[in-house]
């Protein structure tokens, strides 16, 4: 292996298809912790090793190791569970984690403070829901998303099936997981899992897939390794054109990093050649991608670095045909329908709001309450969102009623229509005190930050406005904050890059207007900024290209 490789690169190779020393340091009872190899291993199983960060001082102080536990990420193509599954998961989250159930950006959920001897139970709790959290982490292909909402087409189910079956063709070989965690036999034969597409050294980095259907880019679909955006015509779903090499994050002080939006290649018809295209464009970035430095190892540098038209060619030498021209396609929104919507067949949905996707019950709603009671009656079904919200979904004219007594009783409803534009419109990632890389907070402040702007939204009247806003606690851009209308970035802990001029559809990446704001800055550039807005916007124009026409930002 050539010296230069990172380490994580030599972590794979020997962890005897992403098995690593998992099942003996689930034995080691001396520490919460698991080695630092295994730490990138159990990452391919989707899972990562985390501490409290809010007790390391007061641990440290007592000398005591960190406060260990674990997050488990699940693997919901398309983002969809059952009522029996939801039932489930309510669960197990009250009985093995922190009993919040995270909705994450990627339409699907984490559970937080697993200790390690409770990931086994946990795991084998969701294989008896028939659920699972294989490669959502690590460097492989990742949850595949779709477009959430069933209103967006009436044939949404269609499209809903290349989410599940791309994940499908994407999955690795290797039966680690289910001998690790599901007790299954080792396996006799190492020819049996010998995988074509990942190897032994799988990719360079994470991959990420999202399948949009314009009109509404509600997965922002330019953020992927690999976009599909639907061409429907004629109620027909055509094929899709294909969009690389989108990816967010850019690390402070690193000039050589930075976000990038998918470019569109060409257009693809036909479930074969759609596969085709999908799988040839993961092995040329598992064939030239850096495996040397992490930081430059996602699909944009890939292909920034050999060029566009070099990286359709090898596509198109490895699929054997000519990618089409692509299709036009317009997105003019990117938002979740929140409320009742019912769609072409007459079935209900209801989007309630989440802040930030945390699932809990608190003082404004019962929310886990309610999602376990509408789950018990069986007469809805669970679909997520790429904003961390989940739809209440499949629901029958007849049922509708028993559904809305339940949202009222639990004050889901008032929840909902109290929440104005401004906070419907707002995700933050994690951050502290789970994610190790926070600098800054994000889910545990934005809430409060977005009470004091509605205050200058209303004294400007600006409440009808939909402006996008988004928050996280570092620059790794997990809340995608690099393509919203206002977005923070945190560079330290109470502190925020504010960034403007992102469009509202999610087609054009923000830059960043002021660095390093406290809360009181923020709020006074934003007080300067909604004043301007009042004044001088356009009919219908949105802040994102307000802020670009006034030149706040260049470009
Ligand atoms: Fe992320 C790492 C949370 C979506 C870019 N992300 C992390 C970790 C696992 C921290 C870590 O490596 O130890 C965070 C765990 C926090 C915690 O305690 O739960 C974390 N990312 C999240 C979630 C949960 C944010 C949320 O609040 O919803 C999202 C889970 C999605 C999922 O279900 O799979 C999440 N992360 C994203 C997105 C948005 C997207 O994919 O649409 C991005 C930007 C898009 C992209 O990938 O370019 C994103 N996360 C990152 C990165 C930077 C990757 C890079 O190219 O350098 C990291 C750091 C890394 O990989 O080294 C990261
Ligand atoms: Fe953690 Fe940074 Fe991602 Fe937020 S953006 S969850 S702080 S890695």
């Amino acid at each position: 292996m050539p010296e230069n490789l990172s380490p994580v690169e030599k972590i794979k190779k020997e962890s005897h298809a992403l098995r690593g020393t998992i099942a003996e340091e689930l034995l080691n009872e001396t520490t919460g912790a698991i080695s630092e190899d295994d730490q990138a291993v159990i990452k391919f199983h989707g899972m990562y090793q985390q501490d409290d960060r809010d007790r390391r001082d007061e641990r440290a102080e007592k000398k005591l190791e960190r406060l260990y536990s674990f997050m488990i990420r699940l693997r919901l193509p398309g983002g969809f569970l059952t009522p029996q599954q939801w039932i489930a998961t309510h669960h197990i989250a009250g009985e093995n984690s922190t009993g919040v159930i995270k909705i994450t950006t990627r339409q699907t959920i984490q559970l937080h403070g697993l200790i390690k001897s409770k990931i086994k139970p946990t795991i084998k709790a969701f294989s008896a829901a028939k659920l699972d959290s294989i490669a959502t982490c690590g460097d492989i292909n990742r949850n595949v998303i779709c477009a959430a909402h069933p209103l967006q087409s009436p044939i949404h189910a269609n499209v809903h099936q290349y989410a599940k079956k791309i994940s499908e063709l994407l999955m690795p070989k290797t039966r680690a997981y289910y001998e690790i965690w599901l007790d299954e036999e080792k396996i006799a034969d190492k020819k049996d899992e010998e995988d074509p597409l990942y190897q032994d050294r799988y990719l360079p980095r994470k991959f990420k897939i999202a399948i949009a259907i314009p009109p509404n880019n509600d997965v922002d679909v330019f953020a992927n390794d690999i976009g599909l955006i639907a061409i429907i015509e004629d109620n027909e779903l055509k094929g899709f054109n294909i969009a690389v090499g989108g990816g967010l994050s850019a690390t402070h002080g690193n000039p050589a990093t930075y976000p990038r939006i998918a470019t569109v290649i060409g257009f693809v018809a036909g479930e074969e050649k759609i596969f085709k295209t999908v799988y040839a464009i993961a092995t040329v970035q598992r064939d030239f991608g850096n495996r040397s430095d992490r930081k430059l190892a996602r699909l944009k540098y890939t292909i920034d670095r050999h060029g566009i038209g070099w990286f359709k060619e090898e596509v198109e030498r490895r699929i054997g045909y000519m990618l089409e021209q692509p299709r036009p396609y317009s997105f003019t929104e990117r938002k979740d329908y929140y409320g009742w919507q019912q769609n072409h067949d007459g079935l209900w949905y209801y989007t309630p709001f989440v802040e930030n996707g945390r699932l809990l019950d608190d003082e404004n709603a019962a929310l886990k309450t309610a999602f376990l009671e509408i789950a018990k009656t069986g007469k809805a079904n669970f679909r997520f969102t790429g904003n961390q919200n989940v739809i209440i979904a499949d629901i029958r004219e007849n049922d509708k009623t028993a559904i809305e007594t339940i949202l009222k009783k639990f004050r889901v409803d008032e929840h909902t229509q109290k929440a104005s534009a401004i906070r419907k419109n707002s995700m933050a990632c994690v951050a502290l005190n789970t994610c190790p890389l926070a600098l800054a907070e994000g889910q545990r402040y934005l809430p409060s930050l977005i009470t004091k702007i509605e205050a200058l939204v209303n004294q400007y009247d600006l409440t009808k406005e939909e402006i996008i806003i988004r928050m996280t606690g570092c620059p790794n851009g997990c809340a995608r904050p690099y393509l919203a209308e206002i977005g923070f970035v945190g560079i330290a802990y109470g502190s925020y890059n504010l960034h403007l001029g992102g469009s509202h559809e999610g087609t054009r990446l923000n830059k960043i207007y002021k660095e390093n704001l406290d809360e009181g800055a923020i709020l006074n550039e934003l007080n300067s900024l909604f004043l301007m807005f009042s004044k001088e916007k356009n009919p219908a124009e949105t802040f994102g290209d307000f802020a670009v026409r006034k030149g706040l930002v260049s470009f």
